[in-house]
């Protein structure tokens, strides 16, 4: 069975406690057992991080590439926060690391100000998924499952 990584970048843990008209209500705690159960139905394992510091974010990068590319990670879902559009150091990992993104946003970052449009990691990322509020987890897995069949297949 195979582990998909879900990375939470600055400021997540904050998750249902402020601005829940922008992310809504449930808490990081609520997302990571909703993860669970959605890799569950996909026969994938959810081992669901969260950190603040962009180093950590880079070092678990690095991991995840190396996992994938020994068969045991089938990617990651990264919502990178903030770094999302500041961070040429994540990307660079991302690319480094060979390893497969899908990009993911709790909020439709496009209907926000304008320094949220521009994203480092969507040129490196496998696909994109922004604007269905937590439920984008359970997207991005299904999207996950999807892409490592179609390997399967190859
Ligand atoms: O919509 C998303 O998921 C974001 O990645 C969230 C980031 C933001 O900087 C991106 O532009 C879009 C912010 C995460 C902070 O999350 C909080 C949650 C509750 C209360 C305060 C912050």
């Amino acid at each position: 069975m195979k582990t998909v990584l879900i990375l939470n970048g600055p400021n997540l843990n904050l998750l249902g406690q402020r601005e829940p008209a922008t992310y809504g209500l449930q808490t990081l705690d609520d997302v990571r057992q909703l993860c669970e159960h959605s890799c569950d139905q996909h026969q994938l394992r959810a081992d669901f991080r969260q950190s603040n510091h962009e180093g950590v974010l880079i070092d678990w990068i690095h991991e995840a590439g190396a996992a994938q590319a020994a068969g045991q990670v089938a990617g990651v879902i990264l919502n990178a926060g903030a770094y999302t559009h500041t961070s040429i150091a994540i990307a660079d990992a991302i690319k480094g690391a060979q390893l497969r993104v899908i990009e993911l946003h709790i909020s439709n970052v496009h209907a926000r100000e304008s320094f949220r449009h521009q994203s480092y990691i969507s040129a490196v990322a496998a696909g994109v998924m922004f604007g269905f509020g937590t439920q984008g987890y359970v997207l991005a897995i299904a999207a996950m499952a999807h892409l490592t069949q179609c390997d399967q297949r190859i």
